[in-house]
């Protein structure tokens, strides 16, 4: 069996809109009340996993997830008086950031040699903590396949789990067995820790992992009040190597000796706060890129493009390609509409390190199929949506009726 590699970017879906919902999330609160362009947004979404497509060969989506939510609508009894962040929640569009859809620990990693997955529960926020049924219903399908495969049910939600946001893997390459790194917050800050030590550690506790190969560290609380609610803000891993910023992690040379310490290969590509301030990091979210691994071994980093009109990113970055690490190419993407709501590059994808042959091959994009789901987002999705708009009847059928047609594209009938 040969493992590889697959990110699986969610699908963008035609209710995307800016509410504000975010609590802690600069770029959500800034942009509240934008309109937003659920088509353009799609549509770069599709274009960054074409890239990867022909850069991989290999790439997965996840569908949008049924919004208005109803069940949600009748459980907040909504009556036309609620605050508008009540009312909005049920149209998020936030299952497209598939880094929180779930964790996920490869089968080298793991016990009985199944790659487990776990959906988060994100119940830090309203409109994120709707996601994980659907989200369970999806991976059930997705990932249906049982001999290799276990999806469970979510952590209890008392302790907050947002999912491989806050988690990497270290690894020799994706096939071989990894050192998961758990990174969690301390409630007490001005916004909330959504990522609890002890979710992490149930999760690593289910998935069968060895308590040997997993370390648990702690977020810089000054990262979290910076705005970097999720630590992939402010920091990625790929195989030996973990690119992050210096101020990432509670100690930060602690977290470099707990990760040696079980896995001595690592390489560790830190960004000083004199060439990139925490805050710029935050802006531009040049660590919420994609670390990848291209064909030939060597390591390319999907960025924002808003990384490259930074003039400390854009030196950083040139610098690094011009220097012996083991990072050699940056490759600019343009998803503006995500970023305006604090979605990057990373937080688009969930990786599985898994055989392709065993994901339903429905999840899997190819470019005919990148072609089809265009041209469903070109003729269905909405153009624009403004947030007063959300509520209505007639953007109602129109979100519904767009997914519908993507999923009658995909022939993906069972989550209709
Ligand atoms: O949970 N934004 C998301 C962004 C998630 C980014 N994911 C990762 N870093 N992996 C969030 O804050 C904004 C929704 C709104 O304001 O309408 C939102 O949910």
């Amino acid at each position: 069996m040969s493992l590889t590699e697959i990110n699986f970017d969610g699908i963008v879906g035609p209710s995307h809109n800016y509410a504000g919902l975010s609590l802690g999330n600069i770029a959500s609160a800034s942009h509240k009340g934008d309109p937003s362009y659920p088509r353009a947004a799609a549509l770069q979404g599709a274009a960054k996993m074409r890239g990867n497509l022909s850069r991989l060969g290999v790439q997965g989506f996840l569908l949008p997830l049924p919004r208005p939510n109803i069940l949600l609508e009748d459980t907040l009894s909504l009556d036309g008086t609620e605050a508008p962040a009540l009312r909005a929640a049920p149209w998020s569009a936030s299952s497209m950031w598939t880094a929180n859809a779930a964790t996920v620990s490869p089968a080298p990693d793991t016990i009985d040699g199944k790659c487990h997955l776990t959906p988060a529960n994100l119940v830090a926020m309203l409109h994120r903590a709707q996601e994980w049924p659907d989200t369970k219903r999806q991976l059930d399908i997705a990932f249906g396949n049982t001999d290799h495969f276990v999806v469970h049910g979510p952590v209890p939600p008392t302790f907050g789990d947002e999912g491989a946001a806050n988690h990497g893997r270290f690894c020799e390459g994706h096939g071989s067995a990894g050192v998961e790194l758990f990174v969690y917050g301390k409630t007490g800050g001005k916004f909330p820790a959504r990522q609890h030590e002890q979710a992490s550690r149930l999760v690593a506790r289910k998935h069968g992992l060895d308590p040997a190969k997993c370390v648990f560290v702690e977020q810089n609380p000054a990262a979290i009040e910076a705005g970097a609610f999720h630590n992939d803000v402010v920091s990625v891993v790929n195989e030996r190597v973990l690119f992050t910023h210096a101020e990432a992690f509670a100690d930060q040379a602690g977290a470099y000796e707990a990760i040696r310490e079980v896995f001595p290969a690592l390489e560790v590509v830190e960004v000083p706060s004199a060439s990139v301030s925490l805050e710029e990091a935050i802006r531009t979210y040049l660590f919420n890129a994609q670390l990848l691994t291209m064909p030939d071994g060597s390591m390319a980093l999907i960025v924002p493009e808003e990384c490259r009109e930074s003039e400390s990113v854009w030196s950083y970055c040139e610098a690094m390609m011009a220097s012996n690490g083991p990072i050699r190419e940056v490759i600019p993407v343009d998803v503006r509409q995500s970023m305006a709501n604090g979605g990057g590059p990373a937080c688009l994808r969930l990786r599985v390190a898994c055989d392709p042959t065993t994901v339903d091959p429905r999840f899997l994009l190819d470019e005919a199929k990148a072609d089809r789901i265009e041209s469903v987002i070109s003729e269905t999705w909405p153009e624009q949506i403004d947030p007063a708009d959300l509520g209505s009847d007639t953007l109602a059928n129109s979100v519904v009726s767009a997914r519908n047609s993507l999923l009658d594209a995909l022939e993906i009938h069972e989550l209709a």
